[in-house]
């Protein structure tokens, strides 16, 4: 693992350790991470200069010649070896994530778990990637497509799932043969960096070292560097929507495959017949769970007028009970935001709120006392349809309840936004459940009965579509993103038939 580690100037992190970590390199610009917990200086990465990245790319691309031809389940055996050592160092990852990003201690271990499953997920998969045969129309003719791996896969994480979401994407590319270069946020490197160091210390002395590694720098010109570098088949990224586009462009412009995972602005309908325990204990978790910082957050309530007092009214009480504090102590429900300009956001927000027609029936306060400038209340919000807040995706724990008349008047709100990613009903009704799912129903990528938007588990495809950008990651088949496809025509025989009955003789 050094090779990358000292091309990037990294000093030495231990998987999991979180303390004061001085990283420095030779350029000397290095990346200070601070705690939002408590505004602690958690560590310094070195940010990769030119000459880091060209290494850590020409390794990549050079370790590439050689994982491409061993054989698939073989592939297989480094992810359960790093699976493996994910879950000896479940609960050092998990506190390390808490420190950096600020999500609470089961949030951070979940997150890991999340990694882990879909490790094991790629463990099996690389035992069924699978190809099709089909029927030649020719005499003495097979046909069959097979998957062959695609090269250096290049994946831009978020900070809100420093782990978890580089997982979905590495566990899969490297089981089908691709190399991986991850750009982590560089609002959380340092979980990156361990776990990276994870992945590179399973597979030494096998000569794959490479087949990990690991960018950091800041967002914008190094994101664009990975767009736009010919060498990356493959650029997975996830983020905002405007990172999207920028990268989408730089990607498109040499004709490279991207899988975009973008912003969500993800609703849940309540309907008269559903059970408001399930309601509460769903909408609570979708909604303030991560501080509202997931993509899939619940962000719209569209709740029949029949309940929606009561569900205000449950919601809010629910709401008072959530301790907010030090999401590494026990009992804690809510930590901080990631950073200033976050707070700013739900600042903003909240004071639209009146202005656009809208009430704050709970919370809408940024708190003083606390460990760090950057914990705010959960918060509820009566809303009209027509506020242009809702088409917005303020990375922050407000919830806009929307009252509707009945199920079509949900839905047609439900997908009137610019973003698709993730959707859920409640109710008891199996023909309004059915409605929902139905193709006139939801048009998000996720839709989800009796639970929240959020949460989902790797064994399904993960990702949406409009703004969020189309692409699916973790799993189903969404491994076919990470190889190309050959078709393959073999004639057996001792004529040459041409297709389509074309005579050319
Ligand atoms: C994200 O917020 O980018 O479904 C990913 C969920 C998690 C993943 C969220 N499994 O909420």
């Amino acid at each position: 693992m050094r090779d990358v580690v000292s091309a990037l100037g990294i000093n030495g992190v231990s998987p999991g350790a979180f303390g004061r970590t001085v990283i420095p390199n030779s350029s000397g610009r290095v990346i200070r991470v601070v705690s939002p917990v408590n505004g602690e200086e958690l560590g310094q990465v070195a940010a990769a200069d030119d000459a880091a990245y060209e290494r850590v790319i020409s390794d990549a691309t050079e370790a590439f010649r050689e994982w491409r031809k061993v054989p698939a389940p073989e592939r297989g055996d480094l992810v359960r070896k790093i699976a493996g050592a994910l879950r000896d160092s479940k609960q050092k990852l998990g506190r390390l994530v808490s420190a950096e990003v600020g999500k609470i201690l089961s949030e951070g271990e979940g997150e890991i778990q999340e990694a882990i499953d879909i490790a094991d997920f790629a463990v099996g998969l690389s035992r069924q990637l699978y190809g099709k045969t089909m029927h030649s129309e020719r005499r003495s003719h097979r046909m069959y497509e097979q998957w062959h791996p695609l090269g250096a896969v290049g994946v831009i994480t978020a900070f809100n799932f420093p782990a978890a979401v580089w997982a979905w994407n590495a566990m899969i590319a490297a089981v089908c043969g691709d190399v991986v270069v991850w750009k982590p946020s560089e609002l959380a490197p340092l979980t990156a960096v361990a776990v990276n160091s994870i992945c590179r210390e399973a597979a030494k002395g096998s000569g794959f070292e490479a087949v990990f590694s690991l960018v950091v720098g800041e967002g914008p010109q190094l994101g664009q560097r990975l767009a736009a570098d010919v060498r990356i088949p493959c650029v997975s990224a996830t983020g905002s929507c405007r990172m999207g586009r920028s990268v989408a462009k730089a990607v498109a412009e040499r004709l490279g495959r991207c899988i975009l995972e973008l912003g969500g602005n993800n609703a849940t309908i309540v309907m008269p017949d559903a059970d408001l325990k399930l309601v509460v204990a769903g909408v609570l978790f979708g909604a303030v769970g991560t501080a509202g910082q997931r993509c899939t957050t619940i962000r719209r309530a569209l709740v029949h007028e029949s309940v929606v007092g009561e569900f205000i009214e449950r919601l809010s009480a629910a709401y008072k009970q959530v301790r907010i504090g030090n999401p590494l102590e026990k009992g804690t429900l809510m930590g901080p935001l990631i950073h200033a300009q976050a707070v700013e956001s739900f600042r903003s927000a909240v004071a639209r709120v009146p202005l656009e027609g809208g009430e704050v029936v709970c919370g809408g306060k940024v708190l003083s006392g606390m460990p760090s400038p950057l914990y705010v209340e959960p918060t509820i919000v009566k809303a009209k349809p027509g506020m242009p807040l809702l088409q917005e995706e303020t990375f922050a724990p407000i919830l806009y309840v929307v009252p509707v008349k009945d199920l079509a008047e949900a839905v047609e709100l439900n997908n009137n936004v610019p973003q698709g990613l993730s959707s859920s009903i409640f109710t008891r009704s199996m023909q309004s459940m059915e409605t929902f799912l139905s193709a006139a129903g939801s048009d998000c990528g996720i839709a989800n009965v009796n639970m929240g938007t959020s949460g989902a588990e790797i064994g399904g495809a993960f990702g949406g579509e409009k703004e969020t950008g189309g692409g699916r990651e973790s799993g189903s088949d969404s491994w076919k993103q990470y190889m190309r496809r050959q078709t393959c025509c073999i004639n057996y025989g001792d004529d040459l038939p041409l297709a389509q009955g074309v005579v050319f003789s």
